[in-house]
């Protein structure tokens, strides 16, 4: 088999890849390990920024998007006292899209077919060769048989876990890491969301967020230890800990309900440099990882693939080198701004287990500051609106 751009992996950042350069007229395969059932299957994100909408509005792949996402002008920060209103729309022009990442997939897959990109399912084994060279390919195995995909360049889009980063040799690569102590518990459940807008809460037994994927179903995270079982919390006793961390405002609005899903999710910051290394580029979570709290990893990948299907609609039309080699420094220099935001985030509104009362205290005063200045409120929204590309 031969395309012009073989894709790793049918996430978010695999998908829309795919989708911008079909578009542009460029080949491209994608090959996922997962069936097209677990992939559609994954409770993730919420939160979409608009350069996420935008690509989803310039593919035309956008309408149940439209209909069924809540487009939200604010998001709040508790303190466990009040809720602090962050005005998104009226500090920065801008709102955000509560649509779940869940659905975007689905979408995104939907209309594959209609526009020739090919997914291969459940490849197995998948191999990077040659990819320091002009004509590197991928070997997986479907359906029992080993096959080979010749490419001009690969898009590694295969997530934390996946083989392309480990393909760029250790001598050129660097890595940074923060792995945080402590996890996210998540629930979904067909519930009303019980507030209009996501709430994130900083209360002394640990961060808490309210959030939801529409009027009549909602997603709740609360901090726990990283070593956490998931069987200790039954559905009770998590409703009656969120009733606790959003506080006496809010736990009179919440609805329980049976869960869905529930799961725990490990927190890290993680960055891969660079993304790039002959004709392999790396886009989304395989080259970075942020704690979720500023809702960006979904919304990373959108912009990495922004600027790399950019510059291969760019090499393909002219054979320009130059946007090619910059999209490793203009990605990068995106994701490390998000980095901050999240980072930051994480620092302010969880419990971490060498904080004592000074820390608690350094919180405590921050929220203040920000419930009390326009300013702070003001850069907390340009950056959870999403910075430009
Ligand atoms: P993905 O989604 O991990 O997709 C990678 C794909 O590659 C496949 N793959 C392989 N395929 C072939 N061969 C192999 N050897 C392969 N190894 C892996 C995988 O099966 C998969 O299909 O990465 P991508 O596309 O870069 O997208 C990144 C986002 O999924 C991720 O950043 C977000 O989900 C993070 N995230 C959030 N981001 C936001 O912007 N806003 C949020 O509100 C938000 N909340 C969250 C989140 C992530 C969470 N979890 C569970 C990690 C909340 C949670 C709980
Ligand atoms: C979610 O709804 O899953 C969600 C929302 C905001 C975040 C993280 C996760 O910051």
């Amino acid at each position: 088999m031969k395309t012009q751009v073989a894709i790793i992996g049918a996430g978010p950042s695999g998908l829309m890849l795919g989708h911008l350069l079909r578009q542009a007229g460029i080949e491209a395969v994608i090959v996922e390990r997962q069936t097209r059932e677990h992939v559609e299957g994954r409770i993730r994100a919420g939160v979409l920024e608009d350069t996420t909408t935008n690509i989803l509005d310039r593919l035309g792949i956008n309408a149940r998007m439209h209909a069924e996402g809540l487009p939200h002008d604010g998001v709040n920060l508790a303190d466990g006292e009040r809720l602090i209103r962050i005005g998104l729309k009226e500090l920065t022009g801008k709102p955000v899209m509560v649509y779940g990442q869940t659905e975007v997939t689905r979408d995104l897959i939907d209309a594959a077919p209609e526009r020739d990109l090919e997914i291969i399912w459940q490849a197995s084994q998948v191999e990077l060769h040659d990819v320091e060279s002009e004509s590197p390919h991928l070997s997986f195995e479907s359906e029992g048989e080993v096959h080979r995909l010749d490419a001009r360049f690969i898009a590694g889009c295969d997530g934390y876990h996946g083989p392309s980063r480990r393909s760029i040799p250790t001598e050129v690569a660097r890595e940074f890491e923060r792995v945080y102590p402590f996890g996210w518990l998540g629930i979904l459940a067909d519930v009303p969301p019980c507030n209009e807008e996501l709430i994130y809460a900083n209360h002394p037994n640990g961060f808490a967020l309210a959030s939801m994927r529409s009027k009549t179903r909602s997603r709740y995270y609360i901090q726990v230890p990283i070593d956490e079982q998931l069987e200790d919390w039954p559905d009770d006793r998590l409703w009656d800990e969120l009733e606790v961390r959003l506080g006496p405002e809010v736990a009179p609005h919440i609805t329980r309900g049976p869960a869905l899903e529930k799961s725990i999710a490990p927190l890290r910051s993680y960055v891969f440099e660079p993304m790039r290394y002959g004709s392999l580029f790396l886009a989304g979570d395989s080259a970075h990882i942020v704690p979720p709290t500023g809702a960006k990893g979904l919304n990373l990948a959108a912009s990495d693939v922004a600027y790399l299907s950019e510059a291969l609609i760019g090499w393909f039309g002219s054979g320009d080198d130059a946007v090619l080699d910059a999209y490793s420094d203009r990605a990068l220099a995106r994701v490390w701004k998000s980095e901050r935001f999240s980072w930051q985030l994480t620092q302010l509104m969880h419990r971490f287990p060498e904080h004592g009362p000074f820390e608690r205290r350094m919180q405590i005063a921050e929220l203040e500051y920000i419930a009390n200045s326009r300013a702070a409120r003001t850069a907390i929204a340009e950056n959870y609106v999403g910075l430009p590309l």
